[in-house]
């Protein structure tokens, strides 16, 4: 059975951020391992920088070793406390592992000694008192386990990262709608003001052309809010091919009457409404603009539509927008249209690193924002797409690329989906 460590997902969190977004295995545990200071020294000496932590009954501390750790070598060790959201620490230098107990320097008196037979650990006085412990810390430990730290991004994850990324992009280039039904699909970007719609498209348009584009005006308004609606057709810098697909971006969804209306958004999904119809909020379009299309084809329709959310504002929408997209689901759901969320902003929640984004649906905090998107808004889960957007960055990612294809790949399939069971007749 694998040993699996005592941290929380949050604790293990807080301290692969603080020792620089570094990825941990687990080399030894106490409780599995044995309490011999010799078996820990043998599994994690010569293994790169490792991190001990050190399980009291109330205080998670331990010890931060960067230099590659061996037996009788000197090294500079980082004493820490784990708090509940963040770390103090306290260096000392010239430290020994030694037989008997780990990370002892006897000359400057501050023994800090971690002793496996007995189950104690020895803190100084003068690193007690910096890290705000009791005077004289000594204290029995439950449980000690030693974690090897290695970058979370090295040259070989790079390297498949950029293969997967060769690979949704020849999928997205060489996909084609259902049927052949359309030669284009439409996916309609829907979200309250300020959620990442023009920015999705921006990012989108970046990964195909091989450059960061910011294309899209992003908040243009004085109410930092865009009012355009604008079908947007993108070419595959590869072939110049244009892409079978087609981006629309719409209004923001406000508070009470602010932002685009009920009728329009029905208009859009009709394909009643062409590019470059500037919204107003109080007057939804009607027959007689020269924008609107009055017997609209299978292709000027929307086949699929991505609800935009920032995700760190998930738990703080308004009553009203709740109230407003709930709504708009249920028609949605009523004229057969299928949907998918889309979470923006995952790269500026709270301890999301850029190694997270490469197995962002598997973070706690995500987990908990998707869950909370389906019980407040009652989306499926597995509707729920995330991405992290370029917004101020000029130049590529593949981590960020990846997550931004693969949610494509969903919307277009979502697409099929609504073409293959689009009533024609
Ligand atoms: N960090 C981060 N910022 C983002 C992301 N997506 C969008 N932004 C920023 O969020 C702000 C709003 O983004 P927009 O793309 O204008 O949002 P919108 O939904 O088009 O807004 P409206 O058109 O006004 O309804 C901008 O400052 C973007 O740079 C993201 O994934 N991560
Ligand atoms: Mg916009």
């Amino acid at each position: 059975m694998a040993v699996t460590t005592r941290l929380t997902w949050l604790q293990k969190k807080i301290l692969q951020n603080h020792f620089g977004d570094k990825k941990f295995s687990l080399l030894y545990k106490a409780s599995v391992h044995g309490s011999s200071t010799k078996d820990l020294l043998n599994r994690c000496c010569n293994q790169g920088p490792i991190v001990t932590v050190i399980y009291g009954e109330n205080v998670v501390s331990g010890v931060y070793v960067e230099d590659n750790y061996r037996e009788e070598t000197t090294v500079s060790i980082i004493i820490f406390v784990l708090g509940e959201t963040e770390i103090s620490e306290c260096k000392i230098s010239e430290c020994k592992a030694e037989s008997y107990g780990l990370f002892v320097n006897h000359h400057n008196n501050e023994e800090y000694r971690i002793n496996l037979q007995s189950g104690r650990v020895l803190i100084p006085p003068k690193i007690a008192k910096s890290l705000e412990l009791p005077p004289g810390h000594q204290c029995s430990f439950q449980e000690c386990e030693v974690f090897r730290c290695e970058d979370s991004v090295d040259e070989r994850k790079i390297q498949g990262l950029t293969q997967l990324r060769g690979h949704l992009l020849l999928a997205m280039r060489n996909y084609k709608p259902y049927g052949d039904l359309v030669n284009q699909v439409k996916i309609l970007l829907l979200g309250p003001i300020g959620a990442g719609k023009s920015s999705f498209f921006n990012s989108v348009k970046s990964v195909f052309q091989g450059y960061v584009s910011h294309q899209a005006l992003i908040g243009n308004d004085t109410t930092g809010t865009s009012k355009n609606y604008r079908v947007y057709s993108m070419k595959d810098r590869s072939n110049g091919d244009s892409l079978p697909l087609v981006l629309c971006d719409s209004m923001g969804l406000g508070e009470d009457e602010e932002g685009l209306c009920m009728e329009d958004i029905l208009s859009i999904i009709k394909g009643h409404i062409s590019d470059r119809y500037q919204f107003n909020s109080m007057n939804p379009i009607t027959s007689s603009h020269v924008k609107y299309i009055e017997y609209p084809q299978l292709k000027d329709r929307i086949h699929c539509v991505a609800f935009v959310f920032d995700i760190n504002s998930i738990e703080h929408l308004s009553y009203e927008m709740v109230a407003k997209i709930k709504r708009i689901r249920r028609e949605m759901i009523k004229c057969g249209m299928l949907h998918v969320v889309l979470l923006t902003h995952v790269d500026s929640m709270k301890l999301i690193t850029r190694s997270d984004l490469m197995d962002i649906y598997s973070c706690v905090p995500v987990k908990l924002k998707i869950d909370a998107v389906h019980s407040n808004l009652g989306f499926p889960v597995s509707n729920i797409l995330v991405v992290s957007n370029y917004s101020s960055e000029w130049e590529l990612d593949a981590v960020k690329d990846i997550l931004i294809l693969s949610a494509l790949r969903r919307m277009l399939w979502t697409a099929d989906d609504f073409l293959e069971d689009f009533p024609l007749e």
